[in-house]
């Protein structure tokens, strides 16, 4: 049995990656969840990642850290992680990666919070520069492989890496074509996606650092965390 470490789910847009394609795949896993709490992340999560970060994969005495690599190890086990077609596995594969090195200003600038919405008060040269290219990286997939996913009918890694975009798309309201929004929305809509973003909305953990790197760009229109 595969076992995957990740962080908050309010938080851990890296962990979603691994977590849903593993999900629509129907890849069987065990979950372990380890909190952000603070300075000490670092030595609490080398515990179970050599990097000490997550994601992180174990499988019977293979340890795989990074999204991307863990990634790859599944898919020398399940076919269906990259397109069989190999314009498409192309296109993935690049699109992946890209995301996995670069957009560093919505990244930055816009984190991944599930529970809560802002509206952006300051733009920046860098984030409408890394909104018009993922326009054209998203209308380049959907008019190409012409299918509900960036590299055709079947939900894809290519998919995944971007399930956490979709969110800040939605959270922060970030302006896209229509085209783009519709396929943010589809991911959004998909079952492991919304218990995702459930799990996420019911966990007790504030991430100061990300709740602030927020605020610097935007105001919080409504915090829709479950205080249970
Ligand atoms: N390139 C890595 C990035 C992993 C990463 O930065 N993970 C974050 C959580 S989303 C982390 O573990 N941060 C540790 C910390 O904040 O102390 C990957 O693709 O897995």
């Amino acid at each position: 049995m595969l076992d995957l470490y990740i962080a908050n789910k309010n938080y851990s847009s890296w962990s979603l990656r691994p977590w849903v394609l593993m999900k629509m795949l129907g890849v069987a896993f065990n979950e372990h969840l380890t909190a952000f709490e603070g300075p000490d992340n670092f030595e609490r999560f080398q515990s179970f990642s050599p990097n000490g970060k997550v994601p992180c994969l174990h499988d019977a005495g293979l340890v795989v850290w990074d999204s991307l690599a863990i990634i790859e190890y599944l898919a020398e086990r399940h076919e269906m992680v990259w397109p069989q077609n190999v314009a498409a596995k192309t296109y993935a594969r690049s699109a992946s990666s890209e995301m996995h090195a670069g957009f560093d200003s919505l990244r930055g600038q816009c984190p991944m919070i599930c529970s809560a919405r802002f509206q952006i008060r300051s733009g920046s040269a860098g984030l409408d520069r890394d909104l018009r290219r993922l326009d054209d990286l998203f209308s380049e997939g959907l008019a190409r492989f012409d299918g509900d996913f960036l590299a055709g009918d079947n939900f894809s890694a290519v998919d995944a890496f971007f399930c956490p975009v979709a969110i800040r798309v939605a959270n922060y309201g970030l302006p896209l074509s229509q085209l783009s929004l519709d396929y943010c929305y589809r991911l959004l809509a998909l079952e492991p996606m919304r218990a995702w973003v459930s799990a996420a909305l019911k966990e007790p953990w504030l991430d100061e650092a990300d709740e602030a790197s927020a605020r610097i760009h935007a105001d919080l229109i409504e915090d829709q965390r479950i205080l249970i």
